[in-house]
């Protein structure tokens, strides 16, 4: 009733009408205020000490729905809107979806911004206030162009603050401005993402696509996240980027300390900063020289910050660990130039170890060795990533620091990943257990107990049927595509990367569509669906996207084939979109080579919704291995141990296996045929040859290592698929143990074991 009025005073004060008189927009303009009014009235967490999560990228996607959640009215607002005309989802739809992040590092970063608040635990993210994201994914003839992709308009989360600093630059200062976004916890108070922007950037200067003038730092420098860094000035604007980033939020948490007149040498009693991958990493020599600033030793500095900082790593892929040349340093922020000396000297004192230095022999300064030296705790992001640092990757370092190292396996949101985007399978959860597993995820293994409950198992299978229905439409209406929603939905969707082989689920469609052709018929049609976005100048990455598009074109045109198969690359995957597609997925492909893939997240979030997983005992998967058990899950491929040795052996070869195997030579050969290559137009063959030549002279992440495995693998499930019942036993044992992967879990072991708040 309270609600009821409150819409419509807003809706009488925004537009002078009644709610019903109003059109969608304008009814997503009332939910805003709405929510803002009531995320008003919750107090701010508070407590001794807070922790700060810096992180280049936070990927939150649509915020309406989660607030509603998390307010607790979702259900009220639903109903009152029903009640004047409208559907809550469709007004969802008009949200803008922030580009804020990559893939998994950013959208761990959001999960856990979810938690911290939901556990009442006082910890703000610091971030990046991009313009226009990362960029929107458009295909034409078969190939992915960029544009950018704008998200704040009037209707917007962010919060003006009037808090502003100055970042020195070598050759100019800039002022930063503070913009914040309410982060509510799950029928809780509120915590902070601060994002920083600045006032002179200048949206006009992107042109073709994303391209923009890479030296026009004042007008740039939040345009986007992570530009393009394949040449030199994108590299530096990243610099430019990461400092901003650091030293805003430096001022920001030393002007609240001064504030509260806590002294700066308490800074580490007050507070714990996690710095997220390496980018944030300069916020150590920062603080240390705001630090010295105020009449502070190096020394003493120095020790502060130490027990201030920690490192989260979340790859061992060599290229993503950042390694600064000194004369960028030089040329952006000298200032810190004598403070990374002097770790880099205390780092030498400590061990004479080439290996762990912080400034290496060419005058490259790596960001991993100072978060380690001057980090208190290090952590990886699933029980193996972490194995293989102590054991391989860091292991000079762990040698040095053995007590600094833990292990942290990350989570998701339960509030976005199965409240929010799946109300008939939580409504089905609640009605068998109740809801006390939405604030102790470890309880929806009580689900176990209808094993063999018929009635429970029907009826899982029927909300995946209506989820897929639901799908299906979706991407009629958005893309005019046509799915057959009887068939199996196999799912991959995560950033287009070699070591995630989205290629090796390529040539098992090959397979498939030659075995087809061959009057062999699989046990279950099946519809084979990515979605990925492939770094601006990653060529290969994008030769697969087109091999892809080609392929979709070629089956999904093909009347005797697309009864079986069909193939569909969504354009534009983003947050919501995998809100859409995880609900409907009956396979979750997790196929990264083994060892390469940190953690993922996408895997939980698959399994939370019922998906069962195809994979290799890589990241997470190891972990949803073990608590599923064998025989729910397909696992396969060679381990990790054995990949690691064809590493350092350099004993793999992919073309002695083409040369000895006919077989895996037709699929790969395949990518190269006449219809292929018919179907790909004149300026797309090269694609298809230089992606057909890596797998040949190449393929560094050794997909043909496992594609037999694999294709055996894939065949197993589509069979057992047609037992409806054994499949829903899975479905329900995934779910029921998809409650060690809620991030309140990771966020409560990352407090007890490193941040201590409360
Ligand atoms: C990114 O999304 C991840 C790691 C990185 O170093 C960068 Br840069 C971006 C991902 C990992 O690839 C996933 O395996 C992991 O689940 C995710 O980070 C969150 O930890």
């Amino acid at each position: 009733m309270l609600l009821e009025k409150q819409l419509e005073t807003l809706s009488q004060k925004g537009y002078g009408k009644a709610l019903k008189e109003l059109s969608n927009e304008e009814v997503y303009a009332v939910l805003l205020h709405l929510v803002k009014d009531l995320t008003e009235e919750k107090p701010l967490i508070d407590g001794e000490r807070k922790v700060y999560y810096f992180s280049a990228e936070f990927l939150i996607g649509k915020l309406m729905s989660n607030n509603l959640i998390n307010l607790g009215i979702r259900k009220d607002v639903k109903d009152i809107l029903e009640k004047n005309g409208f559907s809550l989802s469709e007004i969802e739809e008009i949200e803008n979806e922030p580009s804020l992040g990559n893939g998994g590092l950013g959208r761990l970063a959001a999960c856990f911004l979810d938690s911290i608040a939901t556990l009442d635990l006082p910890g703000d993210g610091v971030g990046l206030n991009y313009h226009l994201g990362l960029f929107k994914q458009t295909f034409k003839d078969k190939k992915q162009y960029e544009m950018p992709n704008p998200w704040i308009d009037e209707n917007t989360w962010l919060n003006k603050t009037g808090k502003s600093y100055l970042v020195e630059y070598k050759d100019f200062a800039l002022r930063s401005r503070l913009y914040d976004i309410d982060v509510l916890g799950y029928k809780g108070n509120k915590n902070k993402l601060h994002l920083f922007d600045i006032d002179s950037v200048d949206e006009a200067i992107v042109k073709d696509g994303i391209s923009f003038d890479k030296e026009n730092v004042l007008k740039n420098l939040t345009l986007f996240l992570y530009p393009d860094d394949s040449d030199e000035e994108g590299k530096k604007l990243r610099l430019y980027q990461q400092y901003f980033m650091v030293s805003s939020g430096a001022q920001m948490i030393l002007e609240d300390l001064r504030k509260k007149k806590i002294d700066l040498r308490d800074l580490a009693k007050h507070v714990a900063i996690q710095i997220n991958d390496t980018h944030p990493s300069l916020i150590i020599p920062e603080l240390i020289r705001l630090m010295m600033k105020e009449g502070i030793t190096i020394k003493e500095a120095i020790r502060i910050v130490s027990k201030t900082c920690a490192y989260t790593n979340h790859t061992i892929l060599a290229e993503a660990l950042e390694k600064w040349p000194m004369h960028y340093l030089e040329e952006i922020v000298p200032q810190l130039i004598p403070i990374i000396e002097a770790l880099d000297a205390v780092a030498g004192e400590r061990s004479r170890n080439e290996k762990t230095a912080i400034i290496d022999k060419d005058q490259l300064v790596h960001m991993a060795s100072m978060d380690i030296h001057f980090g208190y705790a290090i952590n990886g992001v699933a029980a193996i990533h972490t194995d293989i640092l102590k054991n391989t990757e860091l292991k000079d370092f762990y040698d040095l620091y053995p007590s600094k190292f833990n292990n942290k396996t990350n989570g998701i949101t339960f509030r976005r990943w199965l409240l929010s985007c799946n109300e008939e399978l939580t409504d089905f959860i609640d009605s068998l257990i109740g809801e006390g597993y939405k604030e102790d995820a470890s309880k929806l293994d009580e689900l176990l107990k209808f094993i063999n409950d018929d009635k429970v198992l029907n009826e899982l299978l029927s909300i995946k049927d209506k989820k897929k229905a639901d799908f299906v439409k979706y991407i009629k209406d958005k893309e005019d595509i046509d799915l057959n929603k009887d068939s199996i939905f196999d799912i991959q969707i995560k950033r287009l990367h070699e070591y995630k082989r989205q290629q090796m689920n390529v040539l098992s469609i090959i397979h498939q569509y030659l075995e087809i052709k061959k009057g062999h018929y699989p046990a279950h049609p099946i519809t084979c669906i990515f979605g990925a976005k492939a770094a601006p100048a990653y060529i290969l990455a994008k030769d697969i996207i087109h091999t892809i598009l080609c392929l979709q074109s070629l089956i999904n045109n093909d009347p005797e084939v697309n009864k079986y198969l069909r193939v569909v690359m969504v354009e534009n995957y983003n947050v919501t979109y995998a809100e859409k597609i995880i609900p409907a997925a009956d396979f979750s492909e997790q196929i990264s080579l083994a060892s390469k893939e940190a953690s993922g997240t996408g895997n939980m979030k698959l399994m939370l919704n019922g998906a069962i997983t195809i994979g290799t005992d890589d990241g997470a998967n190891v972990e949803i291995h073990q608590l599923v058990g064998d025989e729910n899950i397909y696992v396969f491929g060679k381990d990790s141990d054995t990949v690691i040795a064809h590493y350092e052996n350099e004993d793999y070869s992919s073309a002695k296996i083409l040369e000895e195997d006919e077989d895996i030579r037709e699929l790969v050969d395949f990518i190269v045929s006449d219809e292929m290559k018919e179907i790909s137009g004149k300026d797309g063959i090269e694609s298809l040859e230089r992606l057909h030549h890596d797998l040949w002279t190449k393929d560094w992440f050794m997909a043909l290592l496992d594609v037999k495995d694999y294709i055996k693998t894939k065949q197993q499930a589509i069979e057992d698929y047609s037992n409806r019942r054994v499949w829903a036993q899975k479905m329900l044992i995934n779910i029921a143990k998809a409650g060690y992967f809620s991030s309140d879990r990771t966020i409560a072991q990352y407090n007890e074991d490193i941040w201590k708040l409360k």
